[in-house]
């Protein structure tokens, strides 16, 4: 196969789409080797069938805010590839939000889903919506209107949507409550849905757990103790804030978080009861980071319109809040300070500068394809619990969880081993999740 070739003919075709184009070319590169070995791939095309969507639905959502007036946005959802299972993925409320972006994150699921050894197809929605400063009911409203349009679409064998930025458990709830409303049905057609209707335990720790567990069984391949080493997180929702609890739990040090607005870094570690305090201010509050950096100045330094990574020193860095938000100086910067392991909370957080960097300086890198996986893993048992109409213990979704971040690692580290015993985990996690969604699309014929 010639990558570049086919690159430049999707760049053609999908002219301003730069981050879906962004996250094809990195699994083309590292699938290519396998897929030139059977043959049988390319008389079918595989490829192209695989990196463009299998439909794009795209839709206008009119709803009325507090004062009467009638907004305007545009949703989306993406179904990517279902040859391993029904669509599934989150869904993302945010000003950025457009084609180009979720049309990546579909892609990317398909890959991680393959990789969470459950039966899941890939898909994403969303819609440039912005939640931040709406009122309950404006957000309600907004819900509504998304999914009186998306309902058709969905259904707990076809498409399960779920959370991601600016969607947690409240926007879950309420779209839950139309599409009940629309089929006349209850069904788990969510997840991340409230723990009275449905929900799994363990579902919002999940992708925070999974990335700590998933960073836990890196460490080991070097022997390298988790406790009291130095994490610069970003991002302070859902992923950022219960990859900071578990850390804490394990007697790491969290030595930054940020928000949209800015970044705090607090040299000596968050302790407890500080973390306490930024949890409530982020869930019960929805306040900004800048507000605790205000309360505790002698403990943390704030940098306004600035990501934590060029002013911290850490030991790992999780970078937990959107997609493209550590660049190669960013890296270099890590690195010069020391970083010896990345394990990404987001999708894509990394430019492909900055992976080359991490790669380079040969310490352990983990995508967010794999480090990640655990929020949809546990969306995956929220699936199983609901069809068998059962509800499974804390103890038992965690040891679930657990053990498929190690199955995860393992798959990364059987495809991703290089002749100097280095892990490319990006490699290893393109490939074995191709080589699933591959052997599935193969026995189906063209669809
Ligand atoms: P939340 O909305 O809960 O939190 C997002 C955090 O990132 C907030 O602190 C937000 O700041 C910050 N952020 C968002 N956009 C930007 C931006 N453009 N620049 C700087 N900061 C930004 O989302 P999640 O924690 O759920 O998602 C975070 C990342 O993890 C995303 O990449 C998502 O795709 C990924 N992910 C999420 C999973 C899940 O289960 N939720 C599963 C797997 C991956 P502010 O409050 O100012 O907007
Ligand atoms: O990016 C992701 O994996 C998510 N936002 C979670 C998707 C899900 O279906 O739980």
């Amino acid at each position: 196969m010639n990558v570049k070739e086919f690159i430049e003919d999707l760049r053609t075709r999908f002219p301003n789409e730069p981050e879906y184009i962004q996250a094809v070319e990195e699994v083309v590169a590292s699938i290519a080797d396998v897929y030139d070995r059977y043959p049988a791939f390319k008389s079918v095309n595989l490829l192209e069938r695989l990196c463009i969507p299998d439909r794009i639905i795209s839709f206008r959502v009119s709803w009325v805010d507090d004062k009467g007036r009638v907004r305007n946005n545009m949703g989306y959802r993406v179904q990517h590839n279902n040859a391993i299972g029904p669509y599934k993925g989150g869904i993302r409320f945010h000003s950025s939000v457009n084609l180009s972006i979720l049309k990546f994150l579909a892609f990317e699921q398909t890959f991680k889903n393959s990789l969470t050894t459950l039966a899941m197809g890939g898909a994403k929605g969303g819609s440039d919506f912005s939640p931040r400063g709406k009122s309950d009911m404006e957000i309600m409203r907004f819900c509504q209107a998304f999914v009186n349009e998306l309902w058709r679409q969905i259904g707990p064998d076809t498409d399960v949507p779920a959370g991601d930025i600016g969607v947690g458990a409240r926007e879950v709830g309420y779209m839950f409550g139309w599409y009940k409303k629309m089929t006349r049905e209850f069904t788990g057609t969510f997840t991340g849905k409230g723990l009275d209707f449905g929900g799994s335990l363990i579902r919002p720790e999940a992708t925070g757990y999974g990335n700590v567990y998933f960073l836990l069984n890196m460490l080991a391949t070097r022997g390298i103790d988790l406790k009291g080493k130095r994490v610069a997180i970003s991002g302070s929702g859902n992923v950022a804030l219960y990859t900071a609890e578990k850390l804490l739990k394990l007697g790491a040090k969290v030595v930054s978080l940020s928000d949209s607005d800015g970044s705090i870094v607090i040299p000596e570690g968050l302790t407890q009861e500080m973390f306490d305090e930024i949890f409530e201010l982020k869930t019960l509050f929805r306040g900004r980071i800048s507000e605790f950096a205000e309360k505790h100045p002698d403990a943390c330094t704030y940098y306004r319109r600035e990501r934590p990574w060029k002013h911290v020193k850490a030991d790992i860095a999780m970078p937990s809040a959107t997609q493209n938000e550590l660049d190669g100086d960013d890296a270099r910067a890590l690195l010069e300070n020391g970083c010896i392991a990345v394990s990404e909370g987001a999708n894509m957080p990394s430019t492909p500068d900055a992976i080359r960097e991490f790669q380079n300086a040969r310490i352990l890198y983990a995508p967010g394809k794999a480090a990640n996986a655990g929020g949809v893993s546990v969306s995956g048992l929220e699936m199983a619990q609901n069809s068998q109409k059962m509800n499974w213990t804390a103890e038992e979704v965690d040891a679930r969880l657990c053990g498929i971040m190690a199955d995860i690692h393992e798959q990364c580290a059987k495809y991703g081993k290089e002749e100097d015993g280095y892990i490319n985990y990006v490699r290893g996690a393109n490939t074995a999740g191709f080589l699933k969604v591959a052997r599935a699309m193969m026995a189906q014929g063209v669809v």
